[in-house]
């Protein structure tokens, strides 16, 4: 450990191991829906990149949104706006969504049919990482904005993702952001990592993206190819 640092203890082990019961509850009940957990910092680009994959994939697929923030309904009313079934957790304040809120709000929203499931987290590279919310991958942006130090710094998040979408990709010309190092440090930590750029402005990555999504639905589904 390097000098003028410390380690602090985890004190929250009950309580991890309550939520793991309930989100392997969640699993059983969702077997035929993908669920993708999206986690990020605040402003990283969640909301609208579902904006936009809820855009160019309604016609192949029924997609369903939950949506964590502390306070407001405004990510879910975003979702509403572009045709997508959205209901909003708030939090009240807490920094991550728990199994617990996941299986309350599925008794309140109408998943017959829902091919894809996206539950957007609270803007948090930290604490979301700690709570399995029964999802099938877990996929985390990292925009070009917020530097490229980021997997070593919040190293469980990219450990547990199987994707990182570098999200703002169009910006990549104004910052000082590599590409190349992050994914290097991100695969230092996670070697199975997938990277894809993403830009919803300019669209770079958006195919790639949907394609990944697909491919994930389809595994779900049983489907081969
Ligand atoms: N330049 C650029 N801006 C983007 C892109 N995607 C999203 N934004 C902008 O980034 C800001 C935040 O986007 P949101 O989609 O609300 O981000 P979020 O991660 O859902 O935010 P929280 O829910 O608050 O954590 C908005 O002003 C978006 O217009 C992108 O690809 N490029
Ligand atoms: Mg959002």
């Amino acid at each position: 450990m390097p000098v003028g640092s410390v380690q602090c203890d985890n004190t929250t082990l009950n309580l991890l191991k309550a939520n793991d019961f309930v989100a392997k509850a969640i699993r059983e009940r969702l077997k035929d829906v993908c669920v993708i957990n999206v986690c990020s910092s605040p402003g990283s680009g969640k909301t609208t990149l579902m904006q936009e994959t809820g855009k160019r994939l309604s016609s192949e697929l029924n997609i369903a949104v939950l949506v964590g923030d502390p306070e407001t309904e405004r990510d879910a009313v975003r979702m509403r706006e572009v045709g997508i079934n959205a209901l909003q957790i708030v939090t009240g304040g807490m920094c991550h969504i728990e199994a617990q809120m996941v299986l309350q709000a599925l008794d309140h929203i109408n998943l017959d049919g829902v091919d894809l499931l996206f539950i957007e987290n609270v803007g948090n590279l930290l604490c979301p990482a700690a709570f399995d919310l029964g999802e099938d991958y877990r996929v985390t942006l990292l925009a070009s904005t917020e530097g490229d130090d980021k997997p070593k710094k919040y190293p469980r998040m990219f450990l547990t993702s199987e994707l990182m979408l570098v999200s703002k990709a169009d910006l990549l010309p104004y910052v000082p952001f590599s590409v190349e190092a992050v994914t290097k440090d991100a695969r230092e930590v996670n070697p199975n990592l997938e990277v894809i750029s993403i830009s919803t402005l300019n669209g770079e990555g958006i195919d790639a993206w949907c394609s990944w999504l697909k491919d994930k639905v389809r595994a779900k589904k049983g489907i081969k190819g």
